[in-house]
């Protein structure tokens, strides 16, 4: 350990960690500055945001109230999201605050509290927002509302445990990078492996080493191929084949490729036989029996936009070669979004890959960094979130129909359950007016509580929307422990400044309301900071005294700044087992196989997710009104809408908007020049973008990056609009299926036309009007 530490500790350099990288920092003159940790293979720049975030004019400095509910008091309200902001001192905040989550707690009971506070947060195991949510609402309040699953992987999360494992399993302990190096022949990438997203990976990342294994495999001789309507999603050093594919259309890529193998007896039977159920009822549809069209490379050419030729040679390239059929993220973000991940399993297994080295299905690798990487040995723990009383819940991305139908009835995964009543919603650590769809019904959505609660660290428009808006610390303003699942490194994350302002760390705010609920023992258990980061670091210490290691007391790790932890051994996981031992290791599904149909999705009875994977057209496709896919992906400046005000992310804006990407001839057949001001709108709203022009991509998309802070403002012919590019603005607020209810926010039906004339200004990253309480008249 001394010679990483004489390397790392320089005195001036403090090690620390974000979801982007882990960097070293310091403070000089009052300047920032960040470097990459040196020994990461390809470090992400996206540190650079950090460098004028500490003191950016958009920091929130002050606890501050939303002035219509200091003077009215709780209850729906129509100026939320436009109204002004009282700053007050804390003991005032907390006091008003602590008094309103008692009469809630009175008169309606913790199931009128939605505590879900979905988000990403910041790297650290201990000041995790969203657990620090969970904990005060659970020791203080009884509990609270939760959401399940995620953004990220809605749809997945959903069908994957009812087909073959969970999502989890399947992403993290299955195809790994090390193998993929050693043994694939080809890899599939159906929705591409970008490097802006295998950047990142939650809780933190020292080594970005994916470009590098993908480049390792290539020179092996592994051929990639990548179906996407955009070039720029896997690097130009695998050499990849693109495979240009219309969006929302991998379903029918991937059943014109299993047809091909299986009329041509290239399929694996034996592997079905012994592996897999409902073979019968999948291929009765594949060839056509059931509904007279049989899959074949003919039918998929035009939905697909791929020559039948090309399909079939893609096909019998496949048959005898060791193969990962992978599908990121996003191609189930979307309507439908289970159909793609469901025949994915079922390609793979056509194949009879599942299980091989280096072969089988991969569930969103590289998507995030954690995916195909091992599992580490002593991950730190994280915070403990106690006992939740309330069993309501929802499905993640179902929170706006929730607010606007309480006590509605809706379906989720076979079940009918009821919106519960909420009156009170607790947010810290996510930005639903990033991550949410159709902004102008989110506005109204969260019109109808009695009282929002924010805590940021800036005026994001969520915190915009609060009634009670309380200063959050940045992670470089507190001391944390860094690490995850997969990452190799367990970092001590000491603090490089002061709070901003009045900032409070999410952990202080929470303790300053339990104790005025006289829950302050019950939430702390009398633990401070630094208390909490022992315990935290324990697990990461017991499991290294466990294999007999060294292992570092919490004294001398945080003295040290890191401790390195070995990756347990690679041993392909449980489907790997499964494929040895079908009988003593099965599947955790009803047949204990890979249900290639499945009886239980079958029985719900749900027209967008039958009983097996299937084509299914989108409801919301293009028409002749909107005749282009919106593709709003993950950004590459920034992570979600997280310093969105950093240097970094700034330098790819042009007219301080966010750029999109369209064909030449789309911007042609619009007078679009290359820089010209877009707007992109939809049935559901419309955003301004500055147009890039692109031929890598099919002339029928045209592709705007998520993150760009929400900015409504009324044009010149009196349309509200997001006037700085928020996607989000523009997409239907729908769920992928009955099924899952998962986000659906990759794509969009849209329009596109030049906007000229006076631009409406970018006003989102100075705070809103706020006055101290004395001067409020
Ligand atoms: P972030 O921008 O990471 O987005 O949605 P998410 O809400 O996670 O928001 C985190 C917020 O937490 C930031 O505002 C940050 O300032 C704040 N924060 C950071 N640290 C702290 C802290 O310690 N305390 C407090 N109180 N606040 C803190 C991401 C979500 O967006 C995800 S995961 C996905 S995958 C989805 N992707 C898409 C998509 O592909 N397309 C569309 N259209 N929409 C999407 N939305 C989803």
């Amino acid at each position: 350990m001394s010679d990483a530490r004489d390397k790392y500790q320089d005195p001036q350099y403090a090690l620390h960690s974000s979801h982007w990288g882990s960097f070293l920092v310091r403070q000089e003159a009052g300047k920032l500055q960040v470097k990459p940790y040196p020994d990461d293979p390809n470090p992400y720049r996206l540190i650079e945001n950090f460098t004028n975030a500490l003191d950016h004019p958009v920091r929130v400095d002050k606890p501050a109230v939303r002035r219509g509910w200091l003077e009215h008091g709780p209850g729906p309200d129509s100026r939320r999201g436009n109204d002004e902001y009282v700053t007050v001192s804390w003991d005032r905040a907390l006091d008003l605050l602590a008094d309103e989550l008692q009469r809630v707690g009175k008169q309606y009971g913790p199931g009128a509290i939605f505590g879900g506070s979905y988000g990403w947060s910041s790297a650290g195991r201990f000041h995790h927002a969203q657990s620090q949510v969970h904990r005060f609402l659970n020791t203080a309040m009884g509990g609270y509302v939760k959401s399940v699953n995620t953004y990220s992987a809605g749809a997945s999360a959903v069908i994957l445990p009812h087909v073959m494992a969970d999502a989890d399993d399947l992403a993290r302990r299955n195809v790994t990078w090390d193998r993929i190096v050693e043994h694939t022949d080809i890899l599939l990438a159906f929705g591409g492996i970008a490097s802006k997203n295998y950047a990142v990976a939650s809780g933190g990342i020292s080594h970005h080493f994916e470009r590098d294994a993908m480049r390792a495999a290539a020179d092996r001789g592994c051929k990639f191929v990548l179906f996407s309507p955009q070039r720029a999603e896997l690097p130009e050093e695998t050499r990849f084949e693109w495979i240009p594919t219309r969006p929302a259309t991998d379903t029918a890529v991937m059943l014109a490729l299993a047809y091909v193998l299986v009329k041509e007896s290239l399929h694996d039977q034996a592997f079905i036989d012994r592996y897999c159920d409902g073979w019968d009822v999948f291929r009765a549809y594949l060839l056509g029996e059931t509904d007279d069209i049989p899959k074949s490379p003919v039918w998929a050419e035009s939905i697909t936009g791929i020559a039948a030729n090309k399909l079939y040679e893609l096909a019998r390239m496949l048959a005898g070669k060791r193969v990962v059929v992978a599908t990121s993220h996003s191609v189930q973000r979307a309507e439908h979004g289970e159909q793609p991940i469901w025949m994915a399993t079922v390609l793979a297994a056509i194949l009879g890959q599942h299980g091989l080295p280096g072969g089988g299905f991969a569930y969103a690798l590289g998507s995030i960094a954690h995916y195909g990487r091992q599992l580490v040995a002593a991950p730190p723990g994280s915070l403990p979130q106690g006992e939740n009383g309330v069993r309501d819940y929802i499905p993640v991305a179902r929170v706006a129909d929730m607010l606007l139908h309480p006590g509605a009835p809706f379906d989720y995964n076979g079940q009918k359950l009821r919106y519960p009543r909420i009156k009170l919603a607790y947010w810290a650590g996510g930005n639903p007016f990033h991550h949410h769809q159709d902004l102008k019904r989110l506005t109204l959505a969260f019109q109808q509580l009695d009282t929002f609660v924010v805590h940021e660290s800036v005026w994001t428009a969520t915190a915009r929307h609060a009634d009670f808006v309380l200063p959050a610390t940045m992670t470089l303003e507190r001391n944390d422990v860094g690490g995850s699942p997969t990452e190799p490194l367990v970092i001590a994350m000491r603090a490089v400044a002061r709070p901003w302002g009045q900032a409070r760390s999410d952990y202080d705010i929470f303790c300053g309301l339990a104790e005025r609920l006289g829950a302050l023992d019950a939430f702390s258990e009398n633990r401070d900071e630094m208390g909490w980061l022992a315990e935290i670091y324990e697990k990461t210490r017991t499991g290294l005294e466990d294999m007999r290691l060294p292992a570092p007391d919490f004294a001398t790790f945080w003295e040290q700044g890191f401790v390195r932890i070995p990756a347990r051994p690679d041993t392909g996981g449980m489907i790997a087992a499964f494929r040895n031992d079908p009988i003593a290791r099965p599947l955790p599904t009803p047949s204990g196989r890979i249900q290639v149909s499945s009886p239980v999705v079958h029985r719900f009875g749900y027209a967008d997710c039958p009983g097996h994977p299937a084509w299914l057209p989108p409801g919301r496709g293009p028409d002749q009104d909107h005749p282009l896919w919106l593709i709003a992906n993950q950004p590459a400046d920034k992570l979600h809408s997280q310093l969105d005000f950093g240097a970094y992310s700034q330098s790819y804006k042009r007219k301080g908007r966010a750029v999109c990407t369209l064909h030449p001839d789309v911007a042609e057949a619009r007078g679009i020049k290359e820089g010209d001001c877009v707007r992109i709108f939809s049935t559901t709203g419309a955003c301004l973008a500055i147009a890039k022009l692109n031929a890598d991509m099919l002339p029928e998309v045209v592709q705007l990056p998520t993150g760009a802070w929400y900015n409504p403002a009324v044009d010149k012919r009196g349309e509200l609009l997001c006037a700085h590019g928020n996607p989000n603005a523009v997409i239907p607020d729908i769920g992928t299926s009955p099924l899952a209810q998962g986000c659906a926010g990759q794509l969009a039906a849209v329009q596109l036309e030049r906007y000229d004339g006076e631009l409406p200004p970018v006003t989102c990253f100075m705070p809103p009007v706020q006055r101290p309480a004395d001067q409020v008249v």
